[in-house]
């Protein structure tokens, strides 16, 4: 069903600090920044090493966001788990079979012009799942 781990999904408060304590401790390359105004984030995909696999910093752009919030509850930390689908209309259909509850009738524009849902983290041992079907002309 799902193919990669596209990224693990950390929330922060400064997306800049974030970037450079990844950047400066861990030695993490930024592939890509941008603001996603209908998920409400500010976000930088890190990659993890040579592998197409990368830690995405989720910083909220306003106090609606859902990553407001989450770091409100949580504090900062993990926030989601993404997994790199190749159909993500074949996979919903099937997750839903399965009896899985995902938040959107339809995908949704994610990073670099991708095709995202997610299962509820109700439905998925209190974790929230991302799928993500990449843009081909996107970064991986
Ligand atoms: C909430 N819950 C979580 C959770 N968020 N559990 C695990 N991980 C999370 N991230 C749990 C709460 O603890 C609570 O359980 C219950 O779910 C309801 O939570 P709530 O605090 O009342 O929050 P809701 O229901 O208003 O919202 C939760 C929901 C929301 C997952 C529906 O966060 C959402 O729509 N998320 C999907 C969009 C998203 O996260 N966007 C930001 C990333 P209890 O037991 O206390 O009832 S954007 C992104 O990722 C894009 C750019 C991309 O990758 O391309």
């Amino acid at each position: 069903l799902f193919t990669h781990i596209d990224h693990v999904g950390i929330a922060v408060r400064d997306l800049d600090e974030a970037i450079s304590f990844y950047e400066e401790k861990y030695g993490m390359k930024m592939l890509h920044r941008e603001e996603n105004e209908e998920q409400g984030v500010a976000e930088a995909m890190m990659a993890v090493g040579d592998s197409t696999s990368c830690i995405q910093l989720l910083a909220p752009l306003n106090e609606k966001s859902t990553i407001a919030k989450f770091i409100e509850k949580n504090g900062v930390g993990i926030q989601q788990m993404a997994y790199r689908v190749e159909s993500i209309d074949e996979v919903c259909a099937t997750l839903k079979e399965r009896g899985l509850r995902l938040l959107y009738p339809e995908p949704k524009r994610g990073t670099a012009g991708s095709r995202i849902n997610f299962i509820h983290p109700k439905d998925a041992g209190g974790v929230l799942v991302e799928l993500v079907e990449p843009n081909p002309e996107g970064m991986h």
